[in-house]
């Protein structure tokens, strides 16, 4: 099924009968992101979303202020705050399947490391807007960024639970430096504001059983609007220096990964702690 040729390179629309790995990795190096439609099933979007529900509706009962002010998403999604063992082990199967490790292993082909999980939803306040930034804008520098979009590797990838507007990418930016229009607005400078249109942005819409892999540090935003609620596993090159993001807390405990399929992403992050 992986060997057949996908059909249009420029199309950026792969089903899962029809992509190579090949194909996906050229698309990425090339644009930065892809998305394979329908990768899931039904059965495991509805179990994956009875778990992240759960997680979901705990959390904003504890952080309550927050999700009413200001909230667009959550984090730790793996952790043992909100979710029982088994619920846990649930999840970690899901995100380090087989049907994961093959799109991962394409990306980052040496001992990938999981990083996070993040959970995107709309805010509730109406007022906040959508916004372009670059993961990395949040740790460096302007200098820093130019440094890391060169020379790392964190993936996203977005497994939306409903369906979704989806996400807006600037193309080719996960190798490249903002042109004047993406720097002005990203960097809110010039009277820019950060939700302002770019008109090299691409709209990607998604649906539940979709699946959408880009770079973290392109320029890109959520769109807000139907009953987005989004999984987000956040994936590194261990050659990066990211081993401080990884929460302890939400890595299995090692009683658990003999009920973890494929743990080696999860190892791959216990092994980078230890170092
Ligand atoms: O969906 C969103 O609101 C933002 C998503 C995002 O920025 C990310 O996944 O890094």
């Amino acid at each position: 099924m992986l060997e057949q040729k996908n059909k249009s390179f420029n199309s950026l629309e792969n089903s899962p009968e029809m992509f190579s790995q090949s194909s996906l990795v050229n698309q990425y190096a090339e644009l930065g992101y892809f998305v394979i439609r329908n990768y899931f099933t039904n059965d495991e979007i509805s179990a994956l979303r009875k778990v992240i529900l759960t997680f979901h509706e705990k959390w904003k009962k504890d952080n309550e202020t927050f999700y009413r002010e200001e909230a667009f998403n959550s984090s730790l999604i793996t952790g043992s705050h909100y979710l029982t063992q088994e619920e846990r082990i649930e999840l970690f199967n899901f995100l380090s399947a087989e049907k994961m490790m093959k799109i991962i292993d394409a990306l980052i082909p040496v001992d990938p490391a999981f990083m996070n999980t993040q959970l995107f939803f709309n805010p509730v306040n109406p007022q906040q807007k959508d916004f372009w930034h670059r993961d990395c804008q949040y740790d460096h520098d302007i200098e820093g960024q130019k440094l890391a979009i060169q020379e790392t590797q964190v993936l996203h990838l977005r497994v939306p639970l409903f369906d979704e507007l989806g996400m807006e990418l600037v193309p080719e930016t996960h190798k490249r430096w903002d042109n004047e229009e993406e720097y002005n607005v990203r960097q809110e400078e010039k009277g820019r504001t950060s939700d302002e249109a770019l008109s090299t942005g691409r709209k990607i819409k998604l649906s539940a059983g979709d699946l959408l892999v880009f770079s973290a540090d392109m320029i890109h935003r959520g769109l807000y609007g139907l009953d987005r609620l989004a999984l987000d596993v956040l994936v590194f090159d261990p050659s990066g220096d990211f081993v401080d993001y990884i929460d302890d807390d939400c890595l299995p405990e090692r009683s658990m990964l003999n009920k973890i399929e494929n743990p080696r992403i999860y190892i791959n992050s216990l092994n980078l702690k230890q170092m």
